[in-house]
Order: C-alpha cells, then structure tokens, then sequence
C-alpha cells in the first residue's frame, strides 16, 4: 500500500483518494468475523458509572455484557474504567484498574480484549490481566511512560486524536482551518513518535476521535474524508456509536435513540476505508453490515 505524507496533498485532493485503491489495513492479526473484506466489530464495555451512552456498568454486569457482544459477533471487546465524555472527571489508576481488572481476567479467555485507557500503570495491569491491545484516546500524550509500556509489551494499539488532550475542555468552541488535514497531521505526527519509540507501523490503528473536540460539522467533514486518514498506511478506528453528533441530526437526545443513526453512520465510514467500528449495539451492527454487503455483492 502507497502511504502518502499528509502535506504532499493539498487540501481537497484527498477526495481523489477513493477506498477502491486502499483495502482496509489488517489490525492485531485478527480476522473479521463478517468476511473477509472487514470490519472488525469492537464492543464497548465500560465498567463506569457516568457514560455518556447510558451503558456504564458495574464489573458482574459488565462482565455478563462482555460475554453477550462476544456471543452476538464481537471480534474485540473494548474495556474501559473512566469516562472521557466532554467534561467528565478523571479518575485515578488505582480506580480504574479496580474496575476493569477483574473483567478483563474474565473475559480474556474468551475473546481478544483491548484496554481503553490513557495511563501507563493501567495499561501494564490491564496487560497482565490479559488484554491484547491498547486502546488510548490521547494517542499515547497523556502518560509519559505510556509510549514505553507499548512499546516493551509488543501489543498493537490505537492511537486516536484528541483536541487538546483534555476530555473536560476539549468541547470548548473547537476551532480548525482544516480539520481532516489537521487531523491527519497530527495523527501522522504520533505516528512518526511510536515508529520512533520502537512500535512498528503494523501494529497501529488510527482514529479520528469522533466527538473529541469536534463540533457537528467537524465530525462530518471527518467521515467524509476517511480516506485521506487511510492513506497514511494503518487500520482506521472509527467510533461514531450513540455519540452527540448523531442525537443532533436524528433528533434524538437521549443516547440509546441514537441505534439507528448510529448504524447509518458507521455503514458510510466502513463504506470509506473503516477497518474496526467501535460500537456500543454489536448485534444490530452486525446486521447491518451483512445486508450493507449482500448488497453490494454481485
Ligand atoms: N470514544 C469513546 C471512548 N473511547 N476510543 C476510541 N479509540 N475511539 C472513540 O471514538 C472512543 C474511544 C467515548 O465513548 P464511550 O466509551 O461509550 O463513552 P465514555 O467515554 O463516556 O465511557
């Protein structure tokens, strides 16, 4: 696959890089359970008790959860101890780490598990627990020693833009000239400082961050121009599940009304060169994805 450095395109011209010439990028050695042209299907869990999506759990529950998305088709499973909603409070790693440990031991053998996480210490436990990945929607800026915990364990991660770096401000009045071409530097830019760090190419899927210091307009204009983010060589994360952004043009603010717009959106970023779509509904995302290929088989 041609990887293209993102300045050499001027803006605009990245519409001319269509999915047609980019088969979506492997990730984490995993087969699509859909077929064999992807996505991966990663199912959220989140052992929280304030996110935004109305589906936090405690870990029994969230536990029960995991087994169920693996049951309905997941590939992944997300598992995640603090909400980065807009404005949300971090917590320490020793409470994140008493909320997810325990489910990622039970649900590892299950089924390949990624740790959502921006800290280091939780990273290193949550790999020893038993997940497989890593996750980490500061794209590894937040914790200085997460680069080097990545790194030394040899897992793949995601590294996934965020305006600013902090979920409690990052929805204040977001501002970009550009936002794709913004976006695509900066995820090159983390790239570049992984690759430097010792974590090959291969091993990392990138993410615009969807709702992460974006406003609707911003989120829409990423989707549209998935493929300029494709062409920097590496599996695209997109995760668009029961997000805000959704809620606004549906018409619908509570969080779990947001399933079917929800669907329509990932099915156009798959449709652009998404290789893994982060979701809260496995089994109705799954659905739609069959009938979005049976159709388009000929
Ligand atoms: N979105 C959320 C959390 N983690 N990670 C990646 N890579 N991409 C995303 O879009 C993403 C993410 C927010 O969703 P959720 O986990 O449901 O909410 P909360 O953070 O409130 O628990």
């Amino acid at each position: 696959m041609g990887v293209h450095p993102v300045d050499a395109i001027p803006t605009g011209w990245d519409a001319l890089i269509t999915p047609s010439t980019l088969a979506p990028a492997p990730f984490a050695g995993l087969a699509p359970r859909i077929g064999p042209r992807g996505p991966l299907v990663m199912g959220i869990v989140n052992v929280t008790p304030d996110s935004f999506s109305g589906d936090g759990l405690p870990p029994g529950a969230a536990i029960d959860h995991g087994r169920a998305m693996l049951d309905a088709g997941a590939d992944i499973l997300d598992i995640g101890g603090e909400s980065t909603r807009p404005g949300a409070v971090p917590v320490t790693p020793e409470e994140e780490c008493a909320r997810i440990l325990p489910v990622i031991a039970a649900l590892a053998p299950l089924g390949p598990v990624s740790v959502d996480t921006r800290n280091a210490a939780t990273m290193r436990a949550a790999l020893a627990a038993g997940a497989r990945i890593v996750n980490d929607v500061s794209a590894l800026r937040h914790d200085r020693d997460a680069m080097d915990v990545v790194a030394a364990s040899g897992v793949p991660v995601v590294l996934m833009h965020m305006l600013g770096g902090d979920p409690r401000t990052m929805q204040d009045a977001p501002h970009y000239d550009d936002v794709a071409l913004e976006v695509a530097r900066h995820l090159d830019a983390r790239l570049a400082a992984a690759e430097a760090a010792g974590i090959p190419r291969a091993r990392v899927a990138l993410d615009p961050g969807i709702g992460f210091g974006k406003s609707l307009d911003h989120n829409l204009a990423l989707l549209r121009r998935l493929p300029l983010l494709a062409s920097l060589g590496c599996a695209i994360l997109v995760g668009v599940s029961r997000k805000a952004f959704i809620g606004r043009l549906s018409d619908q603010p509570e969080a779990r009304g947001r399933v079917p717009g929800s669907l329509a959106a990932a099915i156009f970023a798959v449709s652009l060169g998404a290789a893994i779509l982060r979701v809260h509904d496995v089994a109705e995302t799954r659905d739609a994805l069959r009938v979005w290929r049976a159709c388009g088989e000929t």
